[in-house]
């Protein structure tokens, strides 16, 4: 019996009226939305500032040596024509960030198939002291993926083979270039899940997700990348190969040398293939998404869902009334259940999604608790998906909400860890004081948003405005890192910290461990080649 068919028999039996009358808002006019695929290489404006320009106190290092013909020549002389990029509208793209804010000024960008070419450009350019900017899918959110100045671009998207998979312990081996959701896609036929999803899975790569240890959707149920990952092949700094594609679940041999890729962003080698667990993939999943008065509501029935929904509990993820508007108006191919007609956004929407393996158990729990939040008024209103479709565009309405904000035009991106009890006051505080200075009035800026990873104490701080304007920057920074700083939070929960906060830094680690963190870096790459100007602050 399919989810909300047995749900809605089970409700009709169990409880006083069915979940879909308990409710006021219907599950019936979703459209399947298209699947969100992010635009893979946008191409920029003329008017786009270089990030060069935008970061004047980075200067390009004299360490590195400047590309030359004979450089091009040789990387000729190993890879295809169609692998060494340098017609100046093609690489283009590959300068250019998902945001439009960053844009490097690479001249090449290579394409390898191989862990072999992998190894022979990044010998070459160790060498010659070239350095060099590896690139998943391009969607990183912290200016990481394109170069600063004229780094040579790696691009790992033709590495894209299933290596293979244990049907038995569930240990998949693929190479990084491999597109989440076709890997997930992969699985699935087999019956087995990536332990990740996001937003841009039609485009993040594994070996990029590896690489910034991605957190996203699932995180609440299979945990973080660190956990997940068995094993890596990475190429070092000096082109030689840091072979560990283990399938093993338990190893306790020595450091755990594997960890140090994990969330690197690029900085200490070149991830060439990932062996992840993938556990076997739930066939009982429920998607309800439900209108909330106050984030104190919101907070109450993350409560409730941890006690109520326990172990099938897969999904908490929350959005506010600004976040709704902006799908709303800027991606019509989705359906905000709670907008239908003139009504506007509900204060906050929370989707809740359970995984399990006994359907009846699961649609019986998911009513209870659905009926138990009505009851007490923590709710104000819901729809819970009668299908997979459904399920999806309920989806739909969380993750478009960073394709909203971009459409909308400029954002600026706060991926903040707190907990959750202070989750919120980040929004109301920034709003108050971009209110305070007058930067609505003046159409400076348009939205605060906050929407986020609730069940990881993750808020996504989102400030829209027509453009990126100097003066709304420097009210937010460093005030939001000071902010965070006095609460014990984090600057970066799962984006990372990229061209953006390598200078922040500070306010998340202290500067004994940043300094080790230094060290690391030299012992890896004594030349600095990999990814420079990003993470780690210079001074
Ligand atoms: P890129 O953007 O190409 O690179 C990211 C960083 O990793 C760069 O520093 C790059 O140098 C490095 N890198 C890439 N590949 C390699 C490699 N093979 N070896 C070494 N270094 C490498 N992030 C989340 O955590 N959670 C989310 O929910 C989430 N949702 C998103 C939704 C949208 C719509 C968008 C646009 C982005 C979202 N992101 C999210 C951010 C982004 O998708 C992730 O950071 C993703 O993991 C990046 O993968 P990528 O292949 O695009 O890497
Ligand atoms: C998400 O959770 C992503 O949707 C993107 O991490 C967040 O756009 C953002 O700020
Ligand atoms: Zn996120």
């Amino acid at each position: 019996m399919r989810a909300a068919q047995a749900l809605r028999a089970l409700c009709i039996s169990r409880l006083p009226r069915p979940v879909s009358d308990i409710f006021t808002s219907k599950p019936t006019s979703y459209l399947r939305a298209p699947h969100f695929q992010t635009t893979p290489y946008s191409t920029s404006s003329p008017q786009q500032k270089l990030a060069a320009d935008m970061h004047p106190h980075i200067k390009r290092s004299t360490a590195f040596k400047s590309l030359d013909d004979a450089d091009i020549n040789h990387f000729k002389s190993f890879l295809e024509p169609s692998q060494v990029i340098t017609d100046q509208s093609e690489v283009q793209p590959y300068n250019t960030d998902w945001m439009k804010k960053y844009r490097g000024q690479t001249v090449v960008v290579l394409r390898p198939k191989t862990t072999e070419e992998v190894q022979k450009i990044v010998r070459y350019c160790n060498e010659k002291k070239l350095a060099v900017c590896p690139q998943g899918g391009n969607t990183g959110l912290v200016g990481g993926s394109v170069p600063v100045f004229d780094e040579v671009v790696i691009s790992l998207t033709l590495m894209n083979q299933v290596r293979s998979l244990d049907e038995v312990s569930g240990a998949f081996v693929a190479d990084a270039g491999l597109v989440l959701e076709t890997a997930d896609n992969y699985l699935a036929e087999r019956g087995f899940i990536f332990p990740l999803d996001l937003g841009a899975k039609g485009t993040a790569t594994i070996g990029g997700n590896v690489a910034t240890n991605a957190g996203g959707l699932r995180l609440l149920r299979y945990g973080s990348l660190h956990g997940t990952v068995l094993g890596l092949e990475v190429v070092l700094p000096d082109g030689t190969l840091f072979s560990n594609l283990s399938t093993l679940r338990k190893d306790n041999t020595g450091y755990d040398l594997k960890q140090l890729f994990i969330g690197a962003e690029g900085t200490l080698g070149i991830i060439t293939g990932v062996s992840i667990m993938a556990p076997r993939r739930p066939n009982a999943v429920n998607v309800a998404v439900l209108a909330l008065d106050s984030f104190e509501l919101v907070q109450e029935s993350f409560a409730r869902a941890k006690r109520d929904l326990g172990e099938i509990l897969s999904a908490f993820e929350f959005w506010d009334q600004a976040a709704a508007e902006v799908v709303h108006k800027y991606v019509s191919h989705v359906k905000n259940p709670f907008m239908e007609g003139d009504r506007p956004a509900p204060a906050f929407g929370v989707l809740i999604e359970t995984s399990g393996s006994v359907k009846e158990h699961d649609d019986e729990k998911l009513s209870r608790f659905l009926e138990s939040l009505m009851e007490d008024s923590i709710v104000t209103d819901g729809v819970v998906a009668d299908s997979e479709t459904q399920a999806k565009a309920l989806w739909g309405v969380r993750e478009s909400i960073t394709e909203g904000l971009s459409r909308a035009g400029a954002a600026y991106k706060y991926d903040i860890s707190m907990p959750v009890p202070k989750l919120y006051s980040a929004v109301e505080d920034m709003r108050e004081r971009l209110a305070s200075k007058g930067f609505f009035e003046q159409g400076r800026v348009a939205r605060v948003v906050g929407f986020g990873h609730l069940g990881d104490g993750n808020l996504h701080l989102n400030i829209g405005g027509p453009q990126y304007d100097k003066e709304v920057a420097e009210a937010i920074e460093p005030y939001v890192f000071q902010w965070l700083k006095e609460l014990d939070g984090s600057i970066s929960a799962e984006h990372g910290l990229g061209l953006h906060k390598a200078e922040h830094l500070h306010y998340s680690k202290p500067d004994r461990m940043i300094s080790i963190m230094k060290q690391i870096k030299d012992l890896f790459d004594p030349n600095g080649i990999m990814n420079p100007y990003k993470y780690l602050p210079k001074s």
